[in-house]
């Protein structure tokens, strides 16, 4: 005996017609079960052991509701970046940002790319207020109303850029990227308001993207004119702690740095992963009688979380700014380093206005 099994057919309740094709006698059972009374009893009979069999199933099949997972408070006022995962340090009061394009009220709106890939382009780009019309004053942080940072997501390419307002809001500078998707940073302050925020935009460039692995951690690097800068100091994560960059050239150690925007050196840390963006402040400015123009530029930076980040120092000599690069493994809280990444090869880290 088959094809009867409940699953299979339509609804479990109603007898199968194609059961008496079955048993060979379609023709004497229809006539005995003609009569009204009998097949309103049959009816109802059908309609108990739906519910009697429905209620069983629905037992079986309903999933239980797992309940969401708290989404993670948010800080009112935060840089509009998620807080800090329950795994983060404890302590941790490292803002990210750059995470969002959109954060109180403020968009970040491209207008242009540069293209094709690898040739001088138009970066254009707005910051559109809580009205949606165009911000078009802005209180300069170290120097400059805005600032742009573009790298793209395997982390090179790394750009500092200074654009220029037009009078209607929209900000232009003429760049070049190489193929592959990008993040950009603009890191500004709104007249009236009191803190600066970034966004975050990812912007696409055409043409054949081969990511570059990350280099491995180190703490020395050195630019293509003869500059060695060497880290010393740690990212503890939920910890603000020091980190000192020191200059050399040939060997010999830099000690006529010039400022640049408002220090003598710029720090832009971008965390792995997510480009997590963080303010890193430089301690000390030039002219305060107390810090010396190189070769030590020092910061104290701040991370949220274990893991890698890049790190992007900028410095200005001899009429020229150079930028350093340095991966960096933000040791866990235990204290044991966290080593590279399971995934090594990416990195990233925030910013130091
Ligand atoms: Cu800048």
């Amino acid at each position: 005996m088959t094809t009867t099994s409940p699953e299979r057919s339509p609804t479990p309740s109603a007898p199968d017609p194609r059961a008496n094709e079955a048993f060979g006698q379609p023709s004497t059972w229809r006539s005995r079960f003609d009569r009204p009374l009998v097949r309103l009893g049959g009816f109802a009979f059908a309609l108990v052991l739906a519910l009697v069999v429905g209620g069983s199933v629905g037992a079986v099949v309903t999933p239980t509701p797992v309940p969401a997972p708290a989404s993670p408070p948010r800080t009112p006022g935060s840089t509009g970046a998620q807080p800090l995962p329950a795994g983060g340090a404890p302590g941790a009061a490292a803002d990210v940002s750059g995470l969002a394009v959109s954060q109180d009220g403020y968009t970040l709106d491209v207008s242009a790319t540069p293209a094709p890939a690898g040739s001088p382009g138009e970066l254009a780009f707005r910051i559109l207020g809580p009205g949606g019309t165009p911000v078009t004053a802005f209180t300069p942080t170290h120097d400059k109303p805005l600032h742009l940072i573009v790298v793209r997501r395997d982390q090179s390419g790394f750009q500092h850029l200074h654009p220029v307002m037009d009078p209607d809001g929209t900000w232009r500078t003429t760049t070049s990227l190489a193929p592959g998707d990008h993040r950009v940073f603009a890191d500004f302050a709104p007249d009236g308001r009191s803190e600066a925020m970034t966004l975050g935009r990812d912007i696409a460039v055409a043409g054949a993207y081969n990511p570059i692995p990350l280099p491995p951690p180190s703490t020395v690097a050195t630019t293509s004119d003869g500059y060695t800068v060497t880290l010393t100091g740690a990212l503890v994560p939920g910890t603000a702690s020091p980190v000192t960059l020191s200059v050399s050239r040939d060997g010999v150690p830099v000690t006529d740095l010039q400022p640049y925007l408002a220090a003598y050196g710029h720090l832009v840390v971008l965390r792995t992963g997510d480009l997590a963006y963080l303010h890193v402040h430089p301690t000390g400015t030039p002219g305060d009688g107390r810090t010396a123009a190189g070769p030590a530029i020092e910061f104290m930076a701040e991370v949220p979380s274990a893991g890698s980040y890049r790190l992007y120092l900028d410095f200005a000599h001899q009429g020229v700014v150079r930028t350093a690069e340095f991966t960096v493994v933000a040791a866990a809280a235990s204290g044991t380093p966290a080593g590279p990444p399971s995934d090594h090869g990416e990195s990233s880290a925030p910013h130091g206005h």
